[in-house]
């Protein structure tokens, strides 16, 4: 019998039995995805199939943000918390909007250039009168509910000087635990995720997902079994080996476990990484860890050696399905790599795996649960296209299951991209043409050699995890578009891309309602009730790693949360037209040195293009286009880029990094790409 849900005198006063006395009540939002089996299936049914027609806005509430807002509010005792860009929360009355407190946890802007993807947070866990929230300069932070007070922090870095972590995810608690993981492993990062006590932040246990040393003494036997699967000269050993644990946490009450994805390989290329081959365990893996202790119970690599940027980050859901063999505890997962995964959560066994996009890396599972590699798909010889690429066939956008339907509701993409073997490659060390070297990435691989022939898209899929087959699916403008959310009425909610806000039936894909918000959407959407009305709520901010350098929409991201009702009456707050604060006019017909050209197209590459994008041919995104600058910067720019002008916007000061004719280079080359492309115009 599901135990009564009771709000609490204390705001937050949330605990392991009221969150699961929520999952059948639904009242609240108590954490990221919900409920402890994180399936973002609410059973509130006032709004349904029949009336949705009728949302409007209850309230709307400004985070005063530009970048990517990629955070699930969560409402307990009436209060909702979300983070906005730069980990900064905010706490908000539920039911009007209006502003309870504001809590800015000061990061440094040099953590803009430090985090891979955008100075995003996805949201904070509550729990016995605290908030939690891991900040993007890597410490985790338990603030009183009530007031927004610091209580205390941790530093969840193990060693600043080597390591480039970040928190981008939201923390999970359970048992007087929170826990929490960091990113990081497009630079330099060994990843591990750690449990806290709530009281006082007192570290508890920590796993590590890659291993430390190569040789005894191991940290424990999951190390040592890990160490084995690594190649001793391997690259892995200078930049840390990556498996970094930056989103998916799930935790399962019935087991007491937690369930973890961990992330890419770093270096990417495993040519360089660990040149001997290996699986580097445990990359790109789902890991059942004892929720007492940390002790590795299980794993099941998704990708062994992974090389792709294939993390195994992506959300993971607790279900129980009626499969032929009868009734299983199952994990469900869509990783980056393009399939989805049942496993059985007992022993973490591989139930089925079915591609739900179009994969050229592997053409299937053996019986004994390893991919069937596609012969030329490491590109060790000659350039090889990624299907999916690494921007992934779902990335951390939150993904659905709703029991009534048996679907799980899938934010699916793809993103072209071709990656070729660089033999060039060294640790930290600046190579012009080889991505973002001077600022430390380390993929070990040239991007775009060869020019992609897949087209970029975007799809909610419907899915079948039982049949593992398609149910529908309904097409969107781009790729990049927002989690989703089901609701006992027969709903599934997603923002998309291009700005808009939309219902549609669960069971059937079709759309019956939507609404324009002034922004891109990526964040998942979440639902509670306060005195018998029902609301539903997203927050809107375009941004993460695709929303730097392109759009879906001409308006210019605004960091706010909308939140609905029916015959809610409240009028839409304006929004900002891009071309209103950005120019749209590409900077040709200007001077510059065509011997500059080359050379400024390589440094570009390894300086400013996944920020930037690709001048002219990419419009820009939450960060400008340069070849859309006022002609005036890019006369200026060798002094503005060395001067560090965008500093407190997270842009790093390149004085150390390029001279002042490097920068000229850089002009050189934007200016050039804008007059090609004038001329097509
Ligand atoms: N973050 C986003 C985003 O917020 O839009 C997208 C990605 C991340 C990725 O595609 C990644 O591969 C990724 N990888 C790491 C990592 O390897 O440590 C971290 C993160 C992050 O923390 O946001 C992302």
């Amino acid at each position: 019998k599901a135990p009564q849900a009771t709000p609490s005198p204390t705001p937050a006063g949330v605990d392991d039995h009221r969150i699961r006395a929520n999952q059948a009540s639904g009242k609240e939002w108590l954490s990221y995805n919900f409920d402890y089996d994180e399936t973002r299936y609410s059973p509130l049914r006032q709004i349904d199939t029949g009336n949705v027609g009728r949302l409007g806005l209850a309230w709307s509430y400004d985070l005063g943000s530009e970048r990517g807002v990629e955070a699930t509010p969560i409402v307990a005792d009436g209060v909702m918390y979300v983070t906005g860009p730069w980990s900064v929360v905010h706490a908000i009355d539920a039911r009007t909007g209006a502003r309870l407190w504001v809590y800015d946890p000061k990061v440094p802007p040099e953590f803009g250039a430090w985090a891979c993807c955008d100075v995003v947070n996805r949201g904070v866990a509550v729990y016995k009168g605290k908030v939690f929230v891991g900040t993007l300069h890597g410490y985790l932070v338990a603030l009183e509910a009530a007031s927004g007070k610091e209580l205390w922090r941790v530093d969840t870095n193990i060693d600043r000087t080597r390591y480039k972590h970040t928190i981008t995810g939201a923390p999970r608690v359970f048992r007087d635990k929170v826990v929490i993981g960091h990113g990081g492993a497009e630079l330099a990062a060994v990843g591990y995720v750690s449990a806290y006590h709530v009281d006082d932040g007192r570290m508890l246990w920590r796993w590590f997902s890659v291993p430390q040393r190569v040789e005894p003494p191991f940290y424990d036997p999951s190390q040592e079994r890990a160490a084995a699967t690594w190649d001793p000269k391997g690259a892995w050993r200078e930049v840390g080996g990556g498996g970094t644990i930056w989103d998916a946490m799930v935790y399962d009450h019935e087991l007491n476990r937690l369930y973890v994805g961990t992330g890419n390989g770093n270096p990417w290329n495993r040519e360089v990484r660990s040149p001997s081959g290996g699986d580097n365990l445990y990359l790109s893996s789902v890991v059942a860890l004892d929720a007492d202790t940390g002790r590795y119970l299980w794993h099941f690599q998704e990708v062994p050696g992974d090389t792709w940027d294939y993390t195994a980050t992506q959300h993971l859901i607790l279900a129980e399905l009626k499969l032929a063999s009868g009734k299983r505890k199952v994990l469900l997962h869509a990783p980056k790599n393009g399939f989805f995964y049942v496993i059985d959560r007992q022993d973490g066994k591989l139930i089925s795996a079915k591609p739900y996009v179009e994969v050229n890396w592997a053409t299937g599972y053996d019986e004994s649960g390893r991919p069937i590699e596609v012969e030329d798909a490491r590109a060790r010889q000659k350039p090889w296209e990624t299907r999916p690429s690494a921007y992934g066939a779902h990335n951390w956008h939150p993904m659905s299951f709703n029991p009534n339907t048996g679907l799980v509701y899938i934010p699916a993409q793809g993103v072209p991209l071709a990656i070729e073997h660089d033999p060039q490659w060294r640790a930290r060390t600046h190579l012009p043409g080889r991505p973002m070297s001077n600022l430390d990435w380390n993929l070990g691989y040239v991007l775009n050699t060869i020019p992609p022939q897949a087209k970029p898209f975007g799809h909610l899929l419907a899915w079948d995890p039982v049949a593992q087959k398609e149910v529908w699916r309904q097409e969107y403008l781009s790729p990049w578009n927002g989690g989703t959310m089901t609701t006992a009425g027969g709903l599934v909610f997603q923002g998309t891309a291009d700005g808009r806000f939309i219902a549609y039936d669960a069971k059937t894909g079709a759309s019956l309602w939507q609404v324009e918000v002034g922004s891109g959407v990526i964040a998942g959407p979440a639902t509670y009730e306060i005195d018998g009305t029902q609301y539903v709520t997203v927050a809107v901010g375009w941004g993460g790693v695709y929303g730097l350098a392109a759009r879906a929409t001409e308006r210019l991201s605004q960091g706010r949360v909308y939140t609905f009702k029916l015959d809610g009456k409240a009028p839409l707050p304006p929004v900002r037209e891009y071309a209103q604060l950005r120019r749209t006019t590409l900077a040709s017909g200007l001077p510059y040195r065509a011997e500059d050209v080359g050379p400024g197209a390589q440094l570009y590459v390894s300086n400013c293009l996944f920020c930037h994008g690709v001048p002219a041919l990419d419009r820009g995104g939450n960060l400008p286009n340069l070849a859309y600058s006022d002609p005036q910067i890019l006369s200026e720019l060798p002094k503005l880029v060395r001067g560090g002008a965008w500093r407190a916007r997270g842009m790093p000061d390149f004085a150390e990094r390029l001279s002042d004719a490097d920068v000229e280079r850089i002009a050189a080359f934007i200016l050039n790409m804008a007059d090609i492309v004038a001329q097509t115009q």
